[in-house]
């Protein structure tokens, strides 16, 4: 893990690294902690297990990628859910849109259709979710249903009103970096330095969330790995997660059997490997960027990637 990991460098704005540095000040005029002296689970209402946080995820779609029309019906998408929060999941992110290569939209009743009643059930069920969404009216009916976290993959850049809900209800934010919808994203991969532009899109992304109100400890960056990225971007950038991590946010990874460990391990005639069979590859990123030291994992097979990271604690822990 490079040294420089989790610590804010120098490029970042004042209010960030004055958070950093010294605490923030306390409406009651005390000061509170640091950063690097805050406990493991005093960021922003994130959970913090003290390894790396596995999301399970759950997407109530017809046509995503890898397990699409097998949670359509709610109460597959509950069991599955809380299946998953058994196995382990810290959170499980739902989802009623699938974003995919080329995917089209469904209007925003139909995706709430799709999500409320699996996340009401869910927590009261005890199951902790995310919401997975880029619209801010469904994240806030989602959060009025109990989601504890919004998953938005367009960093608050498909819909103006999201800032104002996640800073009127105080939930933690992840930022993805994003751009452009599905339909057009493959012709948006164009980078001189994908690792520097990533970068720089998210922090104008974290600029516009903490202008709107949002409390920066409550943000989450994510490089978005597949969206506008080819598979030689999505290497880069994983090599990289030390430049990210560098900016001092919590990083989530969202890797699991896409297209790109598809392609990496094609037949001898090119043909990519099925999502089905991607999921060693999956876990063994799920080690890597553990070892990394990101803040969480987005999976599908949420068992997998906590036996991951069980061997890099290990690891870690015998040194
Ligand atoms: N990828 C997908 C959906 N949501 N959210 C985050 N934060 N990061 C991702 O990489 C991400 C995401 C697409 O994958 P899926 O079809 O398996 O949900």
């Amino acid at each position: 893990m490079s040294p420089s990991a989790n610590r804010p460098d120098p490029g970042l704005p004042n209010w960030w690294r004055g958070l950093s540095d010294r605490g923030r000040d306390l409406p009651n005029g005390e000061r509170d902690l640091p950063d690097r002296e805050r406990g493991p689970s005093n960021r922003g209402g994130l959970p913090e297990p003290g390894r790396c946080v596995v999301m399970g995820v759950v997407n109530v779609t017809p046509d995503s990628f890898s397990d699409g029309g097998l949670y359509l019906d709610s109460g597959h998408a509950v069991a599955h859910g809380i299946a998953m929060h058994r196995t382990g999941a810290d959170l499980v992110d739902v989802g009623g849109e699938s974003t995919r290569p080329g995917a089209r939209r469904v209007d925003a009743d139909q995706e709430a259709r799709r999500v409320l009643p699996v996340i009401k059930e869910l927590t009261s069920a005890g199951v902790p979710t995310s919401i997975d969404t880029t619209r801010a009216a469904v994240a806030e009916a989602a959060i009025d249903a109990g989601a504890a976290v919004v998953n938005d993959v367009s960093g608050g850049l498909a819909d103006p009103g999201m800032a104002r809900v996640v800073a009127g209800t105080g939930v933690p934010w992840v930022l993805m970096h994003w751009r452009g919808p599905s339909a057009e994203m493959d012709r948006l991969a164009e980078y001189g330095d994908v690792v520097a532009e990533v970068r720089a899109e998210l922090l104008a992304r974290v600029d516009a969330a903490v202008d709107a109100g949002v409390d920066p400890t409550a943000l989450v960056l994510d490089p978005g790995l597949g969206f506008a990225k080819t598979a030689a971007h999505n290497w880069t950038l994983l090599h990289r997660l030390p430049d990210l991590m560098g900016l001092g946010f919590p990083v989530l990874l969202g890797a699991s059997r896409k297209r790109f460990l598809g392609s990496l391990l094609a037949d001898s005639r090119g043909e990519p490997r099925p999502p089905g069979g991607r999921e060693v590859a999956t876990a063994v990123v799920t080690a890597l960027a553990a070892a990394a030291g990101v803040w969480g994992v987005r999976v599908h097979d949420v068992g997998a990637s906590l036996d991951a990271i069980a061997v890099v604690r290990a690891w870690e822990a015998a040194g």
